[in-house]
């Protein structure tokens, strides 16, 4: 049986998180309660989206103002009053007390709600009737009112690694000044640049007096239709059987995030891993999911290229099951990715190990020009007839980056010839499908129609696609060229015989420069060069003309800092 079906088909049923009190920062479930009560130190909160650190920070903060602890299970009238006299009392008590006195108090007032809750579940009657009929049955809600702000507790958060650096780009004011963080693509001129079949595409849905109104939660039709063909093949077999469940995300975040949702629905407990190292996002993706992850070697600094060996062992370490998340092409950030041979050996051992491969497309046909060979790695796992999900985007393809326009597709298939009937007859897609929109549903609703549109649109008209390649390929080329000019410039003005040539050999929008986070700070504070601390630049962001300036950077911060 496939492991998609298998898990599907249990019955899941969602458990509710929170209850209805908009005071409330605190909901915990009553036999959590006791565990907080008893083991407060070792206590994790994460399933409700706070940990004892900041149970405690909120408590304790608060205890230098005046303080009211409520508590608030909705029906719970008769035994109100008396919780309010007694919390009053515990908190002006913790108020006035200190350190350890303060946990004595706290320990009491835990000890106190679970003891009453207690009392009145094996109570009266008519005390339990009532408990029952409302929505807080067997949960206690804590509303802690203070006199400050209620975001007191909300701390500052970090700027991104990635767009945070286009941030203190827009802040520096040198002329000099040169945008490699984010992976945007960028003219000779270094503007941004809208794609001429976006354009056609939109000048067409004008025409058509295209409408606004909802699109189905699975996203557009023809969208879905046309971004499976374009990532499996037109005449891949998969698709007349109908065993890719294909919905419309927002852009590859989204496809992802929605990817992470169903894992952490119908796969508990898999764990998700990530090459060393990936693209940031992933691991807040899959943290904001609540999915465990863990690494695979993958970029090996001393020969500057795949520690393959690595990989291989750590993904054949793995537990079985766990899904395999692989850059489908032009891995970010390394720009290093697989041979063909070496893709053969991945999925062997995946294969081996009934792991699920997750592909992350965000490139497709922007690493070579090529649609078809930058998809040649997600097509040969499926040519195996494995289950597979694959997240797609189209910011850099087509340029449309704000458009958020992607999709996640989940392939669904089995190993024997009759699981491979019975998928025939549509017996995964649909519910693999249904799951997705009814995870996307609470989330967003329904994606943007926008961006779907122009990708049909393009897709779908000859002309246009055609356009579209030859748009891709040039985009793809000034890459390239940049790339080759970085090289040259490097090599000849760095005196100290350095190889520089890794450059040359990765692909895609980036290159992995092997600057440490010193070496960063000082290509920006120095140089004006924005870039992530990881060493990582957007070739997308450079022109021709300002190869030698940031050759200059580079090698200064190279030798000269370490
Ligand atoms: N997956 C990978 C590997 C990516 O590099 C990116 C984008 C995405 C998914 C998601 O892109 P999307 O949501 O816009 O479709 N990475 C960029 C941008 C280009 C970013 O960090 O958001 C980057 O600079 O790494």
């Amino acid at each position: 049986m496939s492991i998609l079906s298998s898990t599907l088909s249990s019955n899941y049923s969602p458990q509710p998180h929170s209850t209805q009190n908009r005071n409330s920062y605190i909901s915990v479930d009553s036999t959590q309660l006791v565990t907080l009560v008893f083991i407060v130190d070792s206590f994790s909160f994460s399933r409700y989206e706070l940990s004892l650190k900041y149970l405690k920070l909120t408590v304790l903060s608060i205890e230098s103002q005046a303080l009211i602890l409520l508590i608030n299970p909705d029906g719970f009238d008769n035994a109100l009053f008396c919780f309010c006299v007694c919390f009053r009392y515990f908190a002006v008590f913790a108020r006035h007390s200190q350190g350890t006195v303060n946990s004595i108090a706290l320990y009491f007032i835990f000890y106190f709600i679970f003891f009453v809750q207690r009392k009145v579940k094996l109570g009266s009657n008519s005390l339990s009737t009532g408990f029952v009929k409302t929505k807080s049955f067997n949960r206690i809600s804590m509303a802690v009112a203070v006199n400050v702000s209620r975001f007191e507790g909300i701390t500052m958060a970090p700027p991104d690694p990635i767009l945070g650096v286009s941030e203190a780009f827009r802040a520096d004011t040198n002329e000099m000044k040169l945008n490699l963080g984010v992976g945007a693509y960028r003219t000779e001129e270094l503007q941004p640049y809208v794609l001429d079949v976006v354009k056609k595409a939109e000048n067409l849905m004008l025409e058509r007096g295209e409408n606004k109104e909802y699109l189905p939660i699975e996203g557009l039709a023809a969208f879905n239709k046309a971004t499976a063909e374009l990532l499996f093949g037109a005449d891949n077999p998969l698709l007349k059987e109908q065993r890719v469940a294909t919905v419309q995300g927002l852009s590859g975040t989204g496809s992802l995030r929605l990817a992470a949702a169903l894992i952490e629905r119908y796969f508990p407990g898999a764990k998700v891993l990530i090459s060393s190292p990936t693209w940031g996002n992933h691991k807040n993706i899959f943290n904001d999911a609540r999915v465990a992850w863990s690494e695979y070697r993958y970029y090996d600094p001393k020969t500057v290229g795949l520690d393959f060996e690595g990989m291989i062992a750590d993904i054949k370490n793995a537990p079985e099951g766990s899904f395999i998340l692989l850059h489908g092409c032009a891995h970010n950030p390394t720009g290093i990715d697989p041979t063909p041979e070496q893709w053969e050996k991945i999925a062997d051992v995946i294969q081996e190990k009934n792991h699920i491969p997750f592909f992350d497309v965000a490139y497709q046909g922007f690493a070579s020009g090529s649609l078809d060979a930058d998809a040649a790695s997600v097509r040969l796992f499926a040519a195996r007839g494995m289950e597979l999900f694959v997240a797609q985007s189209y910011s850099k393809n087509l340029g449309l980056y704000a458009e958020r326009i992607g999709a996640m597709n989940v392939v669904c298939s089995s190993a024997d010839a009759a699981a491979s009937l019975e998928i025939a007859q549509l017996s995964h897609d649909p519910r693999v499908k249904s799951q997705l929109k009814r995870l996307a549903r609470p989330m967003y609703s329904n994606p943007p129609v926008h961006g779907a549109k122009i990708v049909a649109n393009v897709v779908g008209d000859p002309a246009l696609f055609n356009e579209w390649k030859a748009e891709m390929e040039m985009m793809a080329g000034r890459i390239k060229n940049v790339r080759q000019k970085l090289f040259d410039s490097l090599s000849a003005k760095d005196k100290s015989g350095k190889d520089w040539s890794f450059i040359l050999k990765q692909i895609g929008m980036f290159s992995f420069t092997g600057l440490n986070k010193t070496q960063s700070e000082n290509m920006t504070n120095k140089w004006h060069v924005y870039l992530t601390k990881d060493g990582r630049i957007s070739l997308a962001g450079l022109s021709l003309a300002k190869c030698e300036y940031l050759a200059d950077a580079i090698i200064d911060s190279f030798h000269n800092v370490s």
